[in-house]
C-alpha cells in the first residue's frame, strides 16, 4: 500500500510530471514517455471490436461469464508490458491491444444474464495507491459493475445501496440486463467498475468495457434502413 502524503497527493496530482512519480515503471520506460512525449505516435492501428478490442463470446445462449482478473499488456511499443484489470469472457483476452479490451454486441429486446467472478488479487498491488479512507474494507479488493446508461433493476445495477462492500475474490454478481424496447435503443454503452469508494482504484486498474446495443435500425450491417455507415469488425 502507498500512504497518500500530502506530499505523494501533490506529486500524483502535478500532470507534467506525473510520470515521475509512477514507481512501477523501469526507469527507462519512464524516461521514453516523460517530458516531451517522447512516444512515437500513430504507429499502430485504432484497435476496434474484433482487431484489437475483444468482441465477447457468450458463455451460453444470451449468457456471459466474465472474470475480473489481472493481465499484462504493452500499451505501446517502446514501453513494457503494463499491468491492468480486465473483464476476461473466458478467451483469456488474446489479441486484445490495450486496456479498454472488450466489448459486448447485444441487441434491443433481447435481455442478458450476465455473471462477473472476482479472480482479482485479494488486496490492492503497489500500482494502484489506495486512501482506505475511503475504501470499505481498507486495501481490499471490491469489485462491482454498472452497466453506464442502461434501463435495469436495481439488483442489476451495480448498486452500492444494495451492496455497499461489493463483491471480493472469489466471490460472482449476477445481473439481468433487460436492453427492453423503447428504453434501450441502439445506442454505444459501457459497463465499468462501480464499487463503493473503489470505482476510481478499479476503473483505473482497467475495468472498463463497451456494449454495443444494436436494434432493427442501426443493425450494424450496410445496408440498414437509416441509411448510416455499417460493416465494422463486430458483424463480420
Ligand atoms: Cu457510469
Amino acid at each position: 500500500m502507498i500512504t497518500i502524503t500530502r506530499r505523494n497527493f501533490l506529486k500524483y496530482s502535478v500532470g507534467a510530471t506525473a510520470a515521475l512519480a509512477l514507481p512501477w515503471l523501469p526507469r527507462r520506460a519512464v524516461a521514453a514517455a516523460g517530458m516531451g512525449g517522447a512516444l512515437t505516435k500513430y504507429i499502430q492501428p485504432v484497435p476496434l471490436p474484433g482487431a484489437g478490442i475483444v468482441v465477447a463470446t457468450p458463455s451460453d445462449t444470451n449468457k456471459y461469464a466474465f472474470t475480473q482478473t489481472q493481465i499484462m499488456r504493452q500499451l505501446h511499443p517502446h514501453l513494457p508490458p503494463t499491468p491492468l484489470f480486465a473483464y476476461d469472457d473466458g478467451s483469456g483476452l488474446g489479441g486484445q491491444a490495450g486496456s479498454f479490451g472488450m466489448a459486448v454486441v447485444a441487441q434491443s429486446g433481447t435481455p442478458l444474464d450476465v455473471s462477473y467472478t472476482n479472480n482479482l488479487p485479494l488486496t490492492y498491488p503497489d500500482w494502484i495507491p489506495v486512501d482506505t479512507n475511503l475504501t470499505p474494507l481498507g486495501n481490499q479488493v471490491r469489485a462491482m459493475t454498472h452497466l453506464h446508461g442502461a434501463f435495469v433493476a436495481g439488483a442489476s445495477d451495480g448498486n452500492p445501496a444494495l451492496t455497499p462492500n461489493g463483491f471480493g475474490f472469489g466471490q460472482t454478481q449476477t445481473v439481468h440486463y433487460n436492453n427492453q424496447l423503447p428504453e434501450n435503443p441502439a445506442a454505444l454503452l459501457w459497463f465499468h467498475d462501480h464499487a463503493l469508494g473503489a470505482t476510481r482504484l478499479n476503473v483505473f486498474g482497467g475495468l472498463a468495457a463497451a456494449y454495443i446495443l444494436r436494434d432493427e435500425f442501426d443493425t450494424g450491417a450496410e445496408p440498414n434502413p437509416i441509411g448510416i455507415p455499417g460493416g465494422g469488425p463486430p458483424n463480420r
